[in-house]
């Protein structure tokens, strides 16, 4: 097998580079973003080596290529690895309890009782002047959902203290909804939302990940039901990663769509995500949509104030979402929005972005980078990495 390396601005531009030179006999083999340029015009360049199946040592027998060496990112569905994150997710609660545990009982203050209804009013009052509830607030947790955090969090000491919470926001922040990265029957995405979210966007940073890196039959679906033509930034994109497109501005062309998809292995559907306050608008849709047996995915911006981010939840609860996409992650100047949705939401959370760039800037969601995100703001989490910078995609 012969090695080549290929140098791009982006993972996108890079992989169709690959794809164009080699189509499906080049496997992906290393992948890293280095800066180039000099010192004040430097920029992160995407570097990919890949291995080049020769004809002859490996005749066209596959009709698909190997998956890559390492597969990264987005997640697979597996189930084995689904049951075994939700026992890791068990474990981590065990030891936030078992830590509280500990801190009262070394702090000589009694633990909270197990009945959780009624908890003992000692904790309501000490929890006024926990140390965290101020700054929990003012990172933009609403003081209920602080007060509820809070409340198996010890006072003191203050690194306890913090490490309780984020075990405790890890906990709480659910977690799940995201697509396999390759399954027996075909799979349907809709990407529901208010507008300029970043819908289109997400789907085609999905769109290329499942088409370029996973190798997968996609196709892309826009509903517009609108019919005001704002389809031209998906086109775009469907064009860049030919991909086939169907526009539909109602359900009987949804239907149409899907079945002229029947051999595709994902089909993403976008919205246009006009009128979130317009009922009819979004019943409208809802029914245009009738015929899709999918996931749907609620995508909200981590930029919006929680009583925006509830009020869309509550709006699009219509279409019986199945999981949340956070978008804009990298805008937000709080979190404490996220931590409010997490809570009160009762939607997993599928996916992080956290840019502008296709594919790059989008990432399976992690409880475990958002609550260090989410403390960052307190304090410095002790966290082994600081996950939502804007590092290179998981991808
Ligand atoms: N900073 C940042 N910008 C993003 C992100 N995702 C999308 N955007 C930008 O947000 C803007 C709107 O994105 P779109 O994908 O057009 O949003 P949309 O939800 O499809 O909008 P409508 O179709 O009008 O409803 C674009 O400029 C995107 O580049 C993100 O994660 N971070
Ligand atoms: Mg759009």
């Amino acid at each position: 097998m012969q090695t080549k390396t290929y140098l791009a601005p982006t993972k996108l531009e890079a992989l169709l580079k690959i794809r164009e030179e080699h189509g499906a006999d080049a496997v992906i083999l290393s992948e890293r973003t280095i800066q180039k340029g000099r010192l004040f015009s430097k920029k992160p360049m995407v570097e990919i080596v890949v291995g080049i199946k020769s004809a002859e040592s490996e005749p066209k027998a596959e009709p698909r290529p190997a998956p890559k060496a390492e597969p990264k990112g987005i997640d697979e569905y597996d189930p084995t690895q689904t049951r075994l994150r939700k026992l890791e997710r068990e474990m981590q609660e065990i030891r936030a309890l078992v830590q509280t545990m500990h801190a009262y009982i070394t702090s000589g203050a009694t633990p909270e009782g197990a009945d959780t209804e009624t908890p003992p009013p000692v904790i309501a009052t000490t929890l006024d002047e926990h140390p965290l509830l101020r700054p929990l607030m003012a990172a933009g947790v609403d003081e209920e959902v602080a007060r509820e955090l809070l409340r198996r969090v010890p006072r003191l000491p203050q690194n306890a203290a913090v490490d309780a919470l984020r075990r405790t926001l890890m906990a709480r922040i659910p977690i799940g909804g995201a697509l396999p990265r390759e399954s027996r029957h075909q799979q349907v995405a809709v990407l529901v939302g208010p507008t300029g979210v970043g819908k289109t966007t997400t789907i085609a940073k999905l769109a290329a990940i499942h088409a370029l890196d996973y190798n997968r039959k996609v196709a892309l679906l826009s509903l517009d039901t609108y019919r005001i033509g704002a389809i031209q930034q998906l086109r775009t994109y469907a064009d860049l990663m030919n991909l086939p497109l169907h526009i539909a501005t109602n359900a009987d062309e949804v239907q149409e769509g899907l079945e002229q998809f029947a051999g595709y292995d994902l089909v993403l559907i976008d919205t246009i995500g006009r009128g979130q306050r317009d009922e009819a608008h979004l019943q409208e849709m809802r029914e245009a949509l009738q015929p899709v047996k999918g996931v749907v995915y609620l995508t909200l911006s981590a930029t919006a104030d929680s009583a925006t981010l509830l009020d869309a939840a509550q709006r699009f609860s219509v279409f019986e979402p199945d999981a949340l996409i956070l978008t804009k992650l990298d805008e937000a100047a709080r979190l404490g929005n996220c931590v409010n949705l997490a809570l009160r939401s009762t939607h997993p959370f599928a996916y992080f972005t956290t840019g502008q760039r296709v594919p790059e800037d989008i990432a399976i969601a992690d409880a475990q980078q958002l609550a260090c995100a989410v403390l960052r703001a307190i304090m410095e989490c002790p966290a082994p990495h600081n996950p939502l910078d804007r590092s290179p995609s998981r991808v």
